[in-house]
């Protein structure tokens, strides 16, 4: 066995608490190199005489990429505290590994096993309960509806007249939405995210001028307390943008700053570089990106904290928000995050926490800090394979299997999974305008572990290139709706009602791929029910064999409703895809 391959560590997605009595342990090792592998563990204070009396016990296979296999095992330790190490076979070798190394035999010396020293339950990573089995829908305020022309800024467009520039203004407003409801409603939808309704400069309000302000183009407080009751009154779950990171130019501290300079109050409230502080030709103080109009934060100084805390708190106390999606999270110090955690939890306990970050981002989900990540690592894999195609079934299985194993199971199935934001292409442009490829995204997340998220627009057929092309007027007449689309995402996320093995409950794993085909099989298995999962990601009619043995099993098509013929062959058209469910034994 590849020694070097060989790899744990505890206390993250290798080791971690997933509840308050069970441990999950994971292990890597070279693709193929062990042919079992058995935890061995016990009590640390159970050893005698250089060993435990309890023993080891066998670890499953819980997936592969192209270089590593990944073995886990969950257990409840008895006690709460757990020293384990690993036994390792391949067909001529069984190796020890433990914090002391390897061993060829197992080492009767505890300090050479790998320590969980106690499960306590106060640090157990915990979303809330309801997060699981939302289905998330996006919206960009602007862009939505415009219900109330009174509040439109000046120069706005006729909705829809044009593709958006950088600088348009089309009046979208919160009754927009609250008309709209039924949209959401007949979709399935459980929880919306709004990206930033403060007011702002823009009209993608990022650049926040007052925290504690709606912007005046979507309406007044009395309308927003009005949107979030239509929202909860028809059981969906209201999510803010948090723009913590930076304020707009315009935020009063920073004009403060601009035209007091070194006298000004606000000075620590800022990453100044030095002084006179000018914004052009280029910022002498820190921004997002290289944008002069958006100052960062000093969010370690306790003024600032104290005034984002007290804004994080307001429109929970007096909105009851559900939640707030943290923008540019991995820029904001850890510390900050964590004193926001502890009070928007205190204050509500069920609120949600989701971070904007788009790469691998264990240390914010410690349970410290976030819920939950946006999950673009599951983007990128799922549009390269379906909607770019470049890259084959295979190499998805393996950067599928490699987002599960970057984090614990109860982080991965409240996942943020989103197949495009306001940020992005539209899916659909991504798909080169191929629908049936849309369709199989949509099948694909929306099966998957985690909650799903869908940008405004995206299930009736909205086009569009990268930001600000990505942010279209909803489209309202029926007729220039993709109605097949809609259906088809309706019925995807009432699947994931009714089935909750299709939906979160159900346990992912990979039966098939095929490079020549370019097909896929995977399955969702909950105590339950098994559901057999098959895209055929390609211009060409498949006819394959299913790798489950149906024989006595009943199947049904649960796509199309009927039962099927006990048998594993199946034949789907270019893009085709079939959904099989079983009953287990
Ligand atoms: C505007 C224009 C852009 C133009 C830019 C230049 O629209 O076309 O390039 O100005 O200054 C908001 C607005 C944007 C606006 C931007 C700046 O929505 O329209 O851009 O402000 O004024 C990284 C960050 C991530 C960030 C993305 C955009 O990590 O946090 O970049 N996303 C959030 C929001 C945005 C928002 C801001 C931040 C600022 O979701 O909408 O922009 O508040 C890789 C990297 C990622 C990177 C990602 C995208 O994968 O690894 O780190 O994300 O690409 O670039």
């Amino acid at each position: 066995m590849l020694r070097e391959a060989i790899y744990h560590r505890p206390k993250n997605n290798y080791a971690y608490a997933y509840d308050k009595d069970t441990l999950h342990i994971r292990i890597r090792v070279k693709k193929g190199d062990a042919t079992n592998v058995y935890l061995i563990y016990g009590d640390p204070y159970e050893w005698n005489n250089g060993r435990w009396s309890n023993a080891s016990k066998p670890m499953l296979l819980e997936g592969s990429d192209h270089l590593f296999d990944y073995w886990f095992i969950d257990m409840k330790p008895e006690f709460g505290r757990c020293r384990y190490g690993f036994e390792l076979h391949s067909e001529n070798e069984r190796l020890i590994y433990g914090e002391g190394g390897f061993f060829n035999s197992t080492p009767n010396d505890i300090n050479f096993y790998f320590c969980f020293p106690f499960l306590n339950e106060i640090d157990v990573f915990k979303a809330p309960k309801w997060v699981k089995n939302t289905v998330w829908y996006q919206i960009f305020p602007e862009r939505f509806s415009n219900a109330d022309p009174k509040l439109n800024p000046p120069n706005t467009l006729l909705w829809g007249s044009k593709d958006p520039s950088l600088t348009d203004f089309f009046g979208g407003d919160f009754q927009g939405i609250i008309n709209n409801i039924d949209h959401l409603v007949k979709l399935g939808i459980t929880g919306v995210y709004f990206n930033p309704i403060f007011k702002a400069a823009t009209n993608h309000k990022y650049d926040t001028i007052d925290y504690f302000e709606i912007d005046p183009q979507f309406g007044d407080k009395k309308t927003f307390k009005k949107l979030v009751d239509t929202c909860h009154e028809h059981g969906i779950k209201v999510m803010l943008d948090a723009v913590f990171n930076h304020s707009g130019f315009y935020f009063a501290p920073f004009q403060d700053v601009l035209k007091n300079q070194e006298k000004s109050n606000y000075v620590d409230w800022f990453h100044l570089k030095k002084f006179p502080v000018t914004p052009l030709p280029e910022p002498n103080y820190d921004t997002f990106a290289f944008t002069h109009e958006m100052p960062k934060l000093n969010t370690e100084n306790p003024e600032v904290k104290d005034y984002l805390l007290r804004v994080a708190k307001y429109w929970i106390e007096e909105f009851d928000i559900d939640g707030w999606r943290l923008d540019v999270a991995n820029e904001v110090d850890h510390q900050f995050w964590r004193e926001f955690r502890a009070i928007v939890k205190r204050i509500k306990p069920d609120a949600y926490i989701l971070g904007e970050i788009w790469h691998d981002a264990i240390p914010w989900l410690q349970g410290d800090q976030f819920d939950a990540v946006m999950n673009y690592p599951f983007t990128n894999a799922t549009l390269r394979y379906i909607a770019k195609g470049d890259i084959n079934a295979e190499e998805f299985a393996n950067q599928i299997t490699r987002v599960l194993i970057s984090y614990p199971k109860n982080a991965n199935e409240v996942a943020f999974n989103l197949l495009g934001s306001h940020d992005t292409p539209r899916i659909l442009t991504m798909c080169h305008e191929n629908k049936d490829k849309l369709k199989l995204l949509f099948l694909f997340q929306l099966s998957f572990i985690g909650t799903p998220s869908i940008y405004y627009g995206d299930e009736i057929g909205l086009t569009g290139e990268n930001d600000p092309d990505c942010r279209k007027c909803m489209e309202w007449d029926e007729a220039k709706q993709d109605q097949e689309l809609l259906e088809l995402v309706q019925r995807l996320i009432s699947l994931r009602k009714e089935h909750a093995a299709f939906g979160n409950s159900g346990e992912f794993s990979i039966l098939e791929t095929n490079n020549e085909t370019n097909h896929m099989t995977y399955s969702k298995k909950n105590a339950q029910e098994t559901i057999i999962i098959t895209i055929n990601n390609s211009k060409n009619p498949i006819n394959i064999t299913i790798p489950f043995d149906f024989t006595n099993r009943k199947p049904t098509d649960l796509w199309n409703n009927k039962p099927l013929k006990e048998t594993s062959k199946i034949e789907l058209p270019p893009y085709g895809f079939s959904i099989i469910q079983v009953r287990n034994k």
